[in-house]
């Protein structure tokens, strides 16, 4: 008996440490947005019904229990009481000439003795088990009561889906927020974060710093699959992953802008857009590529830049036409291995002027020093606007179809002639 009973209980506490287990965790992907209180409360009601039938079976069984270990009561008082009787004719002379019975009334005493202390022990357990019993339906019926509120989930994940974020805009989306995409050749959908304006201009967000809560020292697999957590709101940092990047900037015949806004620790803010963006296979390693600076007031870091350390300094920092390097997957064109110096993933070159994954550094300014043990300039980066010892505050990478990216922000948009960049001198 009391095994199954054990195994039962074993069940039905597994189910409900279960149905409180499914929580965020640190690792969860950001594709994978945490499940939220619905979940929850679908798993509860899912299983609640053989929680109920497993909690009656484990009632039904200590009723039994109950049962028998009354009857067993009973029969010990019985005997203790036909033992007293035994000792209280021991005036008997035929019992008074048997030693050896009356050694065995003494044991049989004995023993009784010892069954009404077991006895005592197993009513106290069928008492607990009763009250554990009780608390869990107590529990249960507040689970119950908890999920019949219709639930809404906290996290909103909005309805209407597209092939990219201007898709969502063009087909009415007015708010920004998660949303999900397919663009033309995914097997699948994915999450993303769409950032839409009074203009029904719809850009799809790539990449996101905030305040440095994510470590951005991945791996190869890390950034092709994206890394951090996406946010209804916005607040959080992440990289949406290499492959999505390539099947999003690949799938359309117009092709995409890429803008990119930086925030200073003074609370300025700067931007850059490259036209014609496109990130490459896997097989050709997420190669970045774009026709020219659109423009922007940040300046064309991803043109190189001259440090004044070397003539080359330049054309070995620009990132146009580079693969993507980690620090197990070196694609760079340095002997050594920039993303595993750097601890980041990038485009890199030997390495870069343009640094959007680097450390984060809070206050911007950081010295050799910081960089820790190879002491090169790792922070993030944008060495048009500020120098490679200072790191940005915020960035964000995304893209828009290039035919919306004027629609009435009012920003100037260089075009060719700023093809080269603003921060060359
Ligand atoms: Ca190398």
């Amino acid at each position: 008996m009391a095994p199954s009973l054990l195994s039962t209980a074993a069940g039905v506490l597994l189910l409900f440490s279960l149905s409180s287990a499914v929580s965020c965790s640190a690792t969860t992907r950001d594709a994978a947005y945490c499940p939220t209180t619905c979940g929850v409360a679908d798993y509860l009601n899912k299983y609640k019904p053989v929680v109920d039938k497993d909690l009656d079976e484990m009632e039904d069984i200590l009723g039994r229990i109950t049962n028998l270990t009354t009857g067993a009561t009973e029969k010990v008082t019985y005997m203790k009481d036909s033992a007293t009787q035994h000792q209280k004719s021991g005036g008997d002379v035929y019992y008074k000439r048997s030693a050896s019975i009356l050694d065995d009334v003494l044991r049989f005493e004995k023993t009784i003795v010892s069954q009404e202390e077991q006895i005592y022990q197993l009513q106290s357990m069928l008492e607990s088990n009763k009250k554990r019993m009780l608390d869990l339906k107590q529990m249960s019926i507040q689970l119950d009561q908890k999920c019949q509120d219709p639930c809404k989930d906290t996290v909103e994940i909005k309805p209407i889906t597209g092939k990219d974020c201007q898709d969502i805009a063009n087909k009415g989306a007015k708010t920004s927020g998660l949303y999900y995409v397919k663009p033309l050749k995914a097997k699948e959908q994915f999450l993303v974060y769409c950032e839409i304006d009074s203009f029904g201009r719809g850009f799809t967000v790539l990449q996101r710093r905030r305040d440095g809560k994510v470590d951005f020292n991945k791996d190869w697999i890390q950034y092709k699959e994206g890394f951090g957590y996406l946010s209804p709101d916005d607040t959080t940092e992440f990289w949406l992953g290499n492959e999505k990047m390539h099947l999003l900037s690949t799938q359309s015949t117009i092709p995409y802008v890429l803008r990119i806004e930086l925030t200073d620790w003074q609370g300025n803010k700067k931007h850059a857009d490259y036209a014609m963006f496109k990130v490459g296979p896997e097989v050709d390693m997420y190669r970045l590529t774009y026709a020219f600076y659109y423009g922007g007031d940040a300046g064309d870091a991803f043109d190189g830049f001259d440090f004044g350390d070397d003539p080359s300094d330049k054309f070995y920092t620009s990132h146009n036409g580079m693969q993507f390097s980690t620090s197990d997957k070196d694609n760079d064109k340095f002997q050594g291995n920039c993303a595993k110096q750097d601890g980041s993933g990038w485009w890199m070159n030997r390495c870069h002027a343009a640094h959007l994954n680097g450390k984060y550094y809070p206050g911007g300014k950081y010295t050799e020093k910081d960089a820790g043990e190879s002491g090169y300039d790792n922070g993030i980066i944008w060495a048009t606007w500020h120098s490679r010892w200072y790191s940005m505050k915020e960035t964000t990478m995304k893209i828009i179809p290039t035919n919306r990216i004027t629609a009435g922000d009012g920003q100037q948009t260089g075009g060719v002639k700023q093809f080269g960049g603003l921060g060359d001198n």
